[in-house]
């Protein structure tokens, strides 16, 4: 900085790891100084230090020296302010300034201090107090972190490809505006085969159009996160997330039989149990809701159904009579009440099964032809003579 500027800041040795940050700070200091409108004699106003660094001695940061100081030993450097005298210390001869232990940018990443230069003899400034700054440069010391892992999230089955399910975070502690030690990229490791992630943010997405609740209901997903823009070298952290498929009305319902055959008495009372059929739906909830019907035919009302759930119980309405119907043949029917339309393609939301019931012939009590019968009786008839006749039906 030439005799302009009384005051320098001198790298360490050569071979120190501090010396090109300090040499291209150097540089932009110059520049920023030669800009100010206001210069002041002290020209430096940022040291960097490494983080996490250690050597067996406390490590040169750099040093303050001013023109004033002859080399006589009557100037004295003295160092006040954050982590002076404990964590960074200076050779009051020389202007050296040493970092006593390793630091750590992301507890604190930088220290405010104030630099003064006196005469050792007569206690006078020979440059006015100033505050300068030693920053903590970043390395990438920490892992992406997921925070909010493990997750969960649902998605409908057979949803469109692409359909987004839920978006991932991590975090990372180290300095965003410096490098890549804080640029993620987030990967599948596990489920590349069913989903995919947006490698920027996080959202994660369907890759296939077919996955069927009824088929497999829950994936494990293995998301990485990986810093250094994910290059290798780059440090990861990983997470899961549990996907469940929730259910759509993709399956039809089917009877489990084509066809039953029951019997019934002709002495059964109207509302007595014939039989029970069947049907099932591989869906959940609404979509494997069944709705039983009797289809019109010349059976007419002799029968009901009543549908519980998967199963249904066909029931006498009316009383039958073997001698004038001895068999009935009837169709029943089982729908969805609630199809989506999506998959209607895949055939009627319903199916038909035959119901065969045979009137069984019952060993009836002899009946009077008639409620009430009137008959004649001659007087002059015998202890036994035939009064009348009256039918007794079978
Ligand atoms: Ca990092
Ligand atoms: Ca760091
Ligand atoms: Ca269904
Ligand atoms: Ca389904």
């Amino acid at each position: 900085l030439g005799s302009e500027s009384p005051l320098e800041l001198l790298a360490a040795s050569p071979s120190h790891p501090y010396l090109l940050c300090l040499k291209s700070w150097y540089r932009m200091l110059r520049l920023k100084t030669t800009l100010s409108p206001y210069r002041r004699s002290w020209i430096w106003n940022q040291f960097f230090v490494i983080e996490e660094y250690a050597g067996p001695e406390p490590v040169l940061i750099g040093r303050l020296h001013t023109d004033m100081d002859r080399n006589d030993g009557r100037t004295k450097y003295v160092l006040r302010g954050e982590g002076a005298g404990s964590v960074f210390v200076i050779d009051e001869k020389t202007g050296n300034i040493h970092v006593t232990k390793p630091l750590d940018r992301e507890e604190k990443d930088e220290y405010r201090l104030i630099a003064t230069a006196t005469d050792r003899q007569t206690d006078r400034a020979l440059e006015p107090s100033s505050q300068f700054i030693i920053r903590v440069q970043d390395i990438n010391d920490n892992p992406p972190v997921f925070d909010e892992g493990p997750y969960s999230a649902t998605v409908p089955e057979m949803a469109n490809i692409g359909t987004s399910i839920i978006q991932v975070t991590a975090t990372d502690a180290d300095d965003p505006t410096y490098g890549n030690s804080a640029k993620l990229v987030y990967t599948l490791v596990q489920g590349q085969q069913y989903f995919s992630v947006d490698p920027q943010t996080g959202i994660l997405r369907t890759a296939v159009p077919d996955m069927d609740r009824e088929t497999q209901d829950q994936y494990l997903v293995v998301l990485q996160a990986k810093d250094m823009g994910g290059h290798l070298g780059g440090l990861s952290g990983t997470t899961t997330v549990t996907v469940r498929l929730t259910d759509v009305n993709d399956n039809p319902p089917r009877f489990t039989q084509s066809m039953w055959s029951f019997s019934v008495s002709e002495l059964a009372i109207p509302g007595a149990e014939i039989g029970r059929i069947s049907a099932t739906d591989a869906d959940l909830g609404e979509n494997a809701k069944l709705d039983y019907t009797i289809l019109e035919g010349e059976t007419g009302d002799t029968f009901n159904i009543t549908g519980v759930n998967q199963e249904a119980v066909i029931t006498l309405n009316k009383a039958v009579d073997y001698e004038s119907r001895s068999s009935y043949s009837f169709s029943v029917e089982v729908l969805n009440p609630i199809v989506d339309p999506r998959f209607l393609r895949r055939g009627p939301f319903k199916d038909r099964a035959s119901i065969r019931v045979a009137v069984l012939d019952a060993d009836e009590p002899p009946r009077f032809s008639r409620a009430r019968y009137h008959m004649d009786v001659s007087e002059n008839c015998p202890p036994a003579c035939t009064v009348g006749r009256h039918l007794m039906l079978p």
